[in-house]
């Protein structure tokens, strides 16, 4: 199948009257506690397009949230998948080996930070893989406690949702939570109430203060940070911030995690967010980007970290799936031999500045941040910090209608992220900016 035309055409309303009807089947079959950005049903998606029921060719903004950087339907992603589901589906890792997983881990080996001796465990889930990497950070250390960050977000499962942040959606009525995770306040300078100055100085201080007097640093496993923070509103902790945390988790024996499942393989400009400051953390977890869309994730770190727990301790069915491995080779070459970060970068200085001229003093635009193409605009009450979720609703849903698919994000849910595929065209970029300059224009 050819990839999908590269050019925004609306034949119907959004959504259409297909989805439209597909959307009432949705409701009377699958679960509610599923939401929904836009309730639009795909036929394809290729490059920057998602090509709905109804003909509608839409700007993908979304990339499946931070998955499909390489694009939802990459040829070589597709022939590598075609290739290895022929040959086999599955066997199980833990009951018999194959060379696709192997080449995955060593190729992550490379790439991750660090010249250190490295190995990989290959998951499904990014919450798996958060979850594998406290499992192996506790094994190694023989402590218990967690350091996380306000504003985190590190997925669904019992634990994961513990260390995210957010209440509603992700916490509301399921707990009790899982214990020994705590809680430092994320350098989120734009809301930053102290020093201006010295957000990095002033977070780093606090994260220090709660661990030495609520948990001791001899009892601390991990800390665990986005070095961009992702659902918590495309978070950049300040110049810093981050070099700070590593060398403190360091000299006190505690494993540093960067969580690079929305960051990572290319997002920001480097292939690693923490690649920006040059931060080596001890593990590091991947999943979306890392198999071009088929579900695959990775804990990569330093071997006597990895190798603490022993043969049996990490695993399940599906971990290191054939088909996801395959798919995330090749995925995996596109990134590094076509360079996507430069593309990234490319992607951010042609919608950086446009971004920035939405930001005034009486603009509902109050910040623009985010690095390559990573990128978000915080909405606010004209001339105040006050967050102004009804804003980033209208503007995406302005958007949505006008057929560019953007997503919201933010504890707030005042933010407006663009996470385009990194293959998108340039003149698709501008279509959806000229969208979304519209749409801050209609408030
Ligand atoms: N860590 C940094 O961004 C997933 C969540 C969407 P899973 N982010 C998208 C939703 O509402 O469920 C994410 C992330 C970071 C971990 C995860 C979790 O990855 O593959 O969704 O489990």
């Amino acid at each position: 199948m050819a990839t999908p035309e590269q050019r925004r055409t609306l034949v119907t309303e959004i959504p259409g009257p297909r989805s439209v009807k597909l959307h009432e089947q949705r409701s009377a079959a699958f679960a509610a506690g599923f939401g929904v950005t836009l309730p639009v049903f795909v036929a394809e998606a290729g490059g920057g397009i998602i090509v709905d029921v109804d003909g509608n060719h839409l700007i993908d903004l979304a990339s499946g949230i931070a998955v499909t950087s390489v694009g939802a339907s990459h040829p070589e992603v597709v022939a590598a998948v075609q290739t290895q589901v022929e040959r086999f589906t599955h066997t199980c890792f833990m009951v018999t080996e194959y060379e696709a997983a192997v080449d995955v881990a060593t190729t992550l080996n490379r790439l991750t930070p660090g010249d250190h001796e490295k190995r990989t465990g290959l998951f499904t889930t990014g919450a798996e893989a958060v979850e594998n990497a406290i499992k192996i950070a506790r094994t190694y250390t023989g402590r218990q406690a967690v350091v996380v960050l306000s504003h985190a977000y590190h997925g669904r499962t019992l634990l994961t949702m513990t260390m995210t942040a957010k209440n509603v959606p992700y916490k509301e009525g399921f707990g009790p939570f899982a214990p020994e995770v705590y809680r430092v306040p994320s350098p989120y300078a734009y809301r930053w109430t102290g020093d201006a100055s010295n957000v990095a100085g002033e977070a780093f201080d606090q994260l220090v203060d709660v661990i030495s007097t609520q948990i001791g640093a001899h009892n601390v496993a991990a800390i665990i940070a986005e070095p961009i923070q992702g659902e918590g509103g495309f978070i950049v902790p300040p110049e810093g911030y981050l070099p700070k945390v590593a060398a403190y988790a360091r000299e006190n024996g505690i494993v540093f995690i960067a969580d690079e499942i929305q960051a990572g393989l290319g997002r920001t400009g480097r292939m690693f967010a923490v690649d920006h400051e040059g931060v080596v953390p001890d593990l590091i977890t991947t999943a979306k980007a890392l198999a071009g869309g088929m579900p695959l994730s990775a804990v990569t770190g330093r071997a006597e970290i990895m190798d603490a727990v022993a043969p049996g301790g990490l695993g399940g069915t599906y971990a290191a799936n054939p088909v996801a491995c395959a798919a995330a080779k090749a995925a995996l070459e596109v990134i590094e031999r076509d360079d996507l970060p430069a593309k990234a970068r490319r992607i951010e200085e042609i919608a950086r500045p446009r971004l920035e001229a939405l930001v005034g003093p009486s603009s509902p635009v109050g910040e623009v941040r985010g690095r390559g193409a990573m990128l978000a605009m915080e909405f606010v009450e004209r001339g105040t910090t006050i967050p102004a979720p009804d804003a980033a609703r209208k503007v995406a849903a302005y958007a949505n209608s006008h057929g560019v698919l953007t997503l919201t994000c933010g504890t707030y849910g005042n933010v407006i992220r663009l996470l385009p595929p990194l293959v998108i065209g340039e003149d698709l970029l501008s279509d959806a900016l000229d969208v979304l300059e519209a749409g801050v224009a209609s408030l």
